[in-house]
């Protein structure tokens, strides 16, 4: 059956995030995507000073409801970055009411990274954004992001009982399921760790020195488009997990001037034969 999902999300202009890698990503899944915009932003926040930043908070619920005049539904939500607290709740109210019977609301709680919250955000904001945990079927954080909705120190150095921890104590706040990126528990490889019905499992691949922004808005997406796609949660993680490591590869050589993003418009062809 062919599924509709509405992404809700930033763009930023420049810079392969957000709304800018869900639309392509989800679509090359076979699956159609519309977008809210939280917000405009001449760039992403990350390492680029002096951006633009037009909130879209007051929009939100007039779009809303031209769509319930329209009788547009969605068979799953996907959010991502989030401009301001009151737009986390209007978020929250938006999925209540233009999801189908069982549609899936998958949270990618943007808020930091290694160890840091993003630029503009506050502990308010966490606040705000656990609230939105909460109504979760699937959480997609990465440690720095667990750390911060569970209050739990955050670590570079953990191993499974740490993160089977912060993975229940994140199912605590309300979230059917965690999916949480950038977990290794060995020199040189990777990872996704799995938590769902109280049981750990992890996806292991080889790590790729390299920071990039960006690709946990490129795994989210993948995993989006193929779960909706048919495919179970394990496989739709392998499925994101390879098609992101392939996106990272694609950069590497040109890191330099690269550095804003990756490359995964190269990896696509992959991607799309994973559905085949
Ligand atoms: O990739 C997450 C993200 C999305 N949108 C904006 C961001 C970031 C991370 O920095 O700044 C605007």
């Amino acid at each position: 059956m062919y599924k509709r999902v509405l992404t809700i999300q930033d763009i930023s202009c420049f810079g392969q995030c957000s709304s800018t890698v869900a639309l392509p990503i989800v679509s090359a899944c076979g699956i159609e995507c519309a977008v809210l915009p939280s917000a405009v932003l001449s760039t992403h926040t990350g390492r680029f000073k002096g951006y633009t930043f037009r909130d879209l908070t007051d929009d939100l619920l007039p779009i809303r409801d031209h769509w319930v005049k329209e009788g547009i539904k969605f068979d799953a939500f996907y959010t991502g970055y989030l401009g301001s607290v009151r737009q986390v709740d209007i978020v929250r109210e938006i999925m209540e009411t233009t999801g189908n019977q069982g549609a899936l609301r998958i949270v990618d709680p943007v808020l930091a990274d290694a160890g840091k919250l993003y630029a503009g955000f506050d502990m308010n904001f966490v606040e705000a954004m656990k609230r939105l945990c909460a109504e979760a079927d699937v959480l997609l954080p990465n440690i720095s992001e667990a750390s911060y909705l569970t209050g739990m120190e955050y670590t570079e150095e953990y191993d499974r009982p740490y993160i089977t921890e912060l993975c229940k104590r994140l199912c605590d706040l309300g979230t059917k399921s965690v999916i949480m990126t950038g977990i290794g528990f060995r020199e040189g490889y990777t990872g996704i760790a799995v938590y769902e019905n109280g049981e750990l499992n992890h996806y292991e691949h080889k790590k790729v020195s390299m920071w990039c922004h960006g690709t946990g808005d490129i795994y989210a997406s993948a995993f989006t488009g193929a779960k909706m796609r048919g495919k179970s949660t394990m496989k739709a993680v392998k499925i994101a997990a390879d098609f992101t490591l392939k996106a990272i590869e694609n950069t590497v050589d040109d890191a330099e001037n690269h550095w804003y993003g990756v490359k995964f418009e190269l990896a696509i062809p992959t991607l799309v034969k994973s559905f085949e």
